[in-house]
């Protein structure tokens, strides 16, 4: 199999985080390989990756950092492939790395989800492949549609809750 997707990260300390976005790759059955890279530790590394990874067939990059989050703008320069930035919780809540990844300056985009939000990342990163992907764009749909289960059981469970004034 070769990989669709790349999903980078600024150290290993960041894989539980990342791996809710390696679960919905394996999902959707898409491939995709994992590499650790770091924009201020192996800067040449992170250099060679963007250059090189449209030729290599990946499609979308999935790049996410703490602290100090280089990692995903840097790449962002050195390719017109999409990346989607994964802010990490490694200090300040995240808010460092928020900032870092989703303030890039006009001409450089990088799609920053939520602090932490590697599921996102894995989501948008289908819904991108999808676009030229029918058979990927009705996995999707069947996909979107199981999450309104979550709110009819959240339901179900409210109206088993009783208050003397509570009339549903
Ligand atoms: C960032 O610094 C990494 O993405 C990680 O979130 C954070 C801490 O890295 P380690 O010191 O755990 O390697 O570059």
């Amino acid at each position: 199999m070769e990989p669709r997707v790349s999903i980078i990260m600024g150290s290993t300390s960041d894989l539980g985080v990342m791996e809710a976005a390696a679960k919905i790759l394996d999902e959707f059955e898409i491939p995709f390989e994992i590499n650790a890279l770091s924009a201020h530790r192996t800067p040449d590394a992170v250099e060679l990756f963007a250059k090189g990874a449209k030729a290599r067939g990946i499609e979308v990059i999935i790049a996410a950092a703490g602290m100090a989050a280089h990692l995903p703008g840097v790449i962002a320069a050195m390719t017109t492939l999409p990346v989607i930035g994964v802010p990490i919780n490694a200090s300040l809540n995240g808010l460092d790395s928020l900032l870092a990844i989703v303030q890039m300056p006009p001409g450089i985009p990088v799609a920053t989800v939520a602090v932490n939000g590697a599921q996102n990342a894995g989501i948008l990163a289908v819904q991108m492949m999808a676009l030229g992907d029918a058979s990927l764009a009705a996995k999707l749909d069947t996909f979107k549609e199981t999450l309104k289960t979550k709110i009819v059981k959240a339901n179900s469970d409210l109206a088993e809750i009783k208050f003397r004034y509570k009339t549903n």
